[in-house]
């Protein structure tokens, strides 16, 4: 079983073994590295994913939005540490740091809210021709968040359905991965799914400092 065995900073969070071992030194020095980034309307639910996603790990470290979240996850492979840096986008007072989020990523998660059209809208309309004029041809992974919702009888939202959200993602040559990041359903699925597409990337990866100063 895997479970947190070090953190360094509020953002940083590190995994090991629930029994207590630790990752081999030498095998942490050459960790793989692969840059993650989630792109998406406000409110679609990008921050509480990747807050979900860390907490599988090390359920009781606060995420700080302003920072860039890494995970180091142990590879079936070899044993290495896959060290993850999730890129999280914000909108609104941090948008300045959006074009931080772009440069030497190996994936781009586009989220949005399976209750929410216009979110699905705009992944055609804003985030795709963003994310492709930053990124050139990169790995896409469309994500639709809060599928709790669709069994929310209270609800009155007209829902996205799989289909639909399958259709799109096709369309601009993307996976598509669904979750809802309040039970966790399938948060487990799209970090593999991210994590795959960034291994496949060709891209160097290049390591960036930890800090980002705002
Ligand atoms: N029902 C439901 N609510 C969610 C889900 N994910 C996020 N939310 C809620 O949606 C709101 C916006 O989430 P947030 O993560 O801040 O969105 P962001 O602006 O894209 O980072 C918050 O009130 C969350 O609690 C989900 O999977 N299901
Ligand atoms: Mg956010």
């Amino acid at each position: 079983m895997l479970g947190p065995w070090r953190s360094h900073n509020t953002t940083e969070t590190r995994i090991g073994f629930t029994d207590g071992s630790q990752p081999n030194r030498q095998l942490h020095r050459s960790a793989l590295y692969r840059k993650i980034t989630i792109v998406g309307n406000g409110y679609s639910g990008k921050t509480s994913i990747v807050a979900k996603y860390a907490s599988l790990y090390y359920p009781t470290k606060d995420i700080n939005p302003t920072q860039p979240c890494t995970i180091e996850i142990p590879t079936y492979a070899d044993g290495r540490l896959l060290e993850l840096r999730i890129w999280d986008v914000h909108g609104g007072e941090f948008s300045r740091l959006t074009p931080l989020a772009y440069p030497n990523a190996h994936v781009i998660l586009i989220i949005f809210a399976v209750n929410c059209l216009d979110s699905l809208d705009n992944v055609e309309e804003k985030w795709y021709p963003e994310v492709t004029h930053f990124c050139g041809n990169i790995h896409i992974v469309l994500v639709g968040n809060k599928i709790d919702l669709r069994t929310d009888t209270c609800s009155k939202s007209e829902f996205v359905s799989f289909e639909v959200g399958e259709c799109v993602a096709r369309h601009i040559g993307a996976d598509y991965v669904e979750c809802s990041a309040v039970t966790g359903s399938g948060i487990q699925a799209v970090f593999d799914m991210a994590a795959k597409r960034a291994m496949e990337s060709q891209k160097v990866a290049q390591r960036h400092k930890r800090c980002v100063i705002v």
